[in-house]
């Protein structure tokens, strides 16, 4: 299933636009189901419904696991390099993985969790994670993994969202030189979450935790009580197999809902084309898998095409900026897929962490989560792929499951901070804002899907009308991505980020409402506005304008008291960058923040600030101005 040459490409996406049902039965037909669909797709985007393959079976896990044991049961599939240098690494085979998930899955029976039901896992980057997301997927429950950085309260919305019945958590997690005790953090989220019943706790850093009898458990016991026969569960293609929050514009983060069969089919597709993954090759993704990108390129797409895997539990700067280009070295990595603030980070330290260390095992290099500026695209291009591999700028989404438009490597001629070219049976359309289709060349619009593709979502969970309002509402008989985009003289696209509310920090979906919503919850705290800004490594840093709380008069506590409020309510993670206390926001006469002016002084930008004089007070925005100064 992989195209090869650029004219093959070309070739497979008319195909791909002409006869798209056949297109992808052609794909699907790579991998392994008990039974093959009655119909390939059946759609509208009114609704929306989406069903791809419907009337197959199958379990993903036979297609990530079991099928790759009688010819590749001893080769690699988990590699994992610990957060500690100088702790050992371990190697999973396909064997041994699939002896670990069948061992779990069997766990995970024994405590009730049955088909169907929701199981919450907030874990550290350790082997365990995936075989805990695999054990779901291996007796038919649904995983929302939650992102280790994520609050109690956070953790707690999303754990009653979906109704989830158990918790698989470890005590503690290493990032760096810090250490983060989930246990905790699951014991304060678990105060307000009446439908978890178990939770499970691996041990890992050692950090003493309290276990509620009746309640929690330990993972290395429950695993000695369980053997490793466990059939694979058979379920239906449109079955539903994760849930992953994600920010949006408005409100609390939505459940994205990804099915079994079509996520399947597009994250092995897309791996495999996109990286041109080759057998026995080592790919490496730094994503964690709290990310849709640790979903689709580290566990699934990966495996699902038997291939080797690296997960990494550190951080590229620890215990100094070597230890990315190290790790690559030491397992003589071949594809390596990061993020452009990664990259931005690990530039700053200029080229001596590069010096030295073997990168010649790089044939691959892959950008994802944030427009990628040129600076850095070059940077990576020539001091770590010296000059000699391909960079696929994949552009994606939660909701698209896997890559959309992205170079395919060693067959689409690249460009720097350009994401090319749609894979084959995508089709992307650029309009304008009363929805009318921009054509041509040269020309520039907000990026919308209008055919659907396996991968993207079905619903948002347990709230059908917001999936419907936030992705298909906006322009009639399109998914809507939320983002800007342009598409220059020769068809390629680039894309110029967020036109909503929604900021991306360090590769991070932060909706700017969100941010507001935890600062207004702060003691005193009258309103806010949060914008974003350009940031030098995050490529967008939060801004927050707060109205002072004259709680008490020191305004660097406060300051300090609120980023504690926002740690508190939504995690560090959204922690603004820059707090400026002002007297009053500038708002339209029917009460409206004008978000516009805001984000230009945010930007430093105040020579043009456009039409002020609508504004309930335009002295504001002077006053605005000459703080922001300071
Ligand atoms: C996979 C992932 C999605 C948003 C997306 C866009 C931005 C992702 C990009 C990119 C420019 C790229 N984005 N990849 N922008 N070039 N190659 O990141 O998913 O966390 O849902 O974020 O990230 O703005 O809409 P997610």
């Amino acid at each position: 299933m992989q195209v090869k040459t650029f004219e093959e490409y070309q070739k497979t996406y008319q195909y791909s636009v002409d006869y798209p049902e056949q297109f992808w039965e052609g794909i699907a037909n790579n991998f392994q189901w008990r039974k093959k669909w009655n119909k390939v797709l059946s759609w509208n985007f009114s609704e929306p419904n989406i069903k791809w393959f419907e009337g197959a079976k199958l379990n993903i896990t036979e297609n990530c696991l079991d099928r790759h044991l009688a010819e590749n049961g001893d080769k690699p599939a988990i590699i994992w390099e610990p957060n500690d240098p100088n702790k050992e690494s371990i190697t999973l085979s396909y064997k041994i993985l699939h002896e670990q998930v069948c061992r779990f899955g069997n766990v995970l029976k024994k405590n009730g969790v049955k088909k169907g039901d929701r199981v919450c896992i907030y874990m550290p980057m350790v082997p365990e994670l995936a075989v805990a997301v695999l054990a779901c997927a291996r007796i038919g429950a649904v995983h929302s993994v939650v992102f280790g950085g994520f609050s109690a309260k956070s953790i707690a919305d999303r754990i009653n969202d979906a109704e989830c019945k158990i918790v698989i958590t470890a005590d503690g997690a290493f990032r760096g030189a810090k250490q983060i005790q989930l246990k905790e953090v699951i014991d304060d989220a678990l105060i307000g979450c009446p439908t978890v019943e178990k939770v499970i706790v691996l041990t890992h850093t050692r950090t003493p935790v309290s276990m509620l009898k009746g309640r929690d458990l330990w993972w290395e016991d429950e695993i000695k009580l369980v053997d490793t026969n466990c059939p694979a569960e058979e379920m239906d293609a449109e079955d539903l197999l994760f849930i992953l929050y994600t920010s949006g514009s408005t409100g609390k983060p939505k459940g994205v809902v990804h099915t079994i069969g079509g996520y399947m089919v597009y994250a092995g597709y897309t791996f495999s084309n996109v990286f041109n993954y080759q057998p026995d090759e080592v790919f490496f993704c730094t994503a964690d898998i709290g990310w849709i990108t640790g979903h689709s390129y580290i566990v699934y797409g990966p495996l699902s095409q038997g291939a080797t895997s690296l997960m990494f539990e550190g951080i590229p700067t620890y215990p100094d900026a070597s230890r990315m280009w190290q790790v690559v070295e030491k397992h003589k990595v071949n594809i390596l897929y990061t993020a452009p603030t990664a990259i931005r980070s690990l530039m700053s330290f200029g080229l001596e962490p590069v010096q030295g260390v073997d990168l010649s095992s790089l044939r691959v290099l892959g950008s994802v989560g944030e427009p990628i500026n040129e600076e850095a695209w070059h940077w990576f291009d020539e001091n770590i792929g010296k000059s000699n591999c391909p960079i696929v700028d994949t552009w994606w989404q939660t909701e698209t499951g896997g890559i959309m438009i992205s170079p395919i490597a060693y067959v689409t001629p690249t460009k720097p901070s350009f994401a090319t070219l749609p894979l084959p049976g995508i089709q992307p359309i650029l309009v304008d804002e009363q929805g009318n289709e921009i054509e041509g060349n040269g020309v520039s619009g907000n990026l919308c899907i209008k055919f659907p593709w396996p991968g993207m979502l079905r619903t948002t969970y347990g709230d059908h009308e917001r999936c419907k309002l936030t992705y298909f509402s906006t322009y009639e008989n399109l998914y809507f991505t939320g983002d800007g985009c342009l598409r220059d003289e020769d068809g390629y696209y680039r894309i110029t980020g967020r036109v909503d509310d929604v900021i991306n920090v360090s590769g991070h979906r932060i909706g700017t409402a969100e941010v507001e919503n935890a600062i207004n919850m702060h003691a005193g705290v009258v309103e806010s506005a949060v914008v974003g800004y350009p940031h030098d490594v995050k490529g967008q840093g939060i801004y927050a304008f707060v109205i002072f709380p004259n709680t008490h008069n020191d305004e660097d506590l406060t300051r300090k008291d609120i980023l504690q409020t926002v740690t508190r309510v939504i995690g560090a993670i959204a922690k603004p960058d820059k707090i400026l206390f002002v007297s009053g926001l500038p708002k339209t006469r029917s009460g409206k923040i004008m978000r516009r002016i805001l984000r230009k002084i945010a930007e430093g930008d105040t020579s043009n600030l456009g039409d002020i004089t609508t504004l309930l007070d335009p002295a504001v925005v002077e006053e605005i101005i000459e703080k922001a100064k300071k």
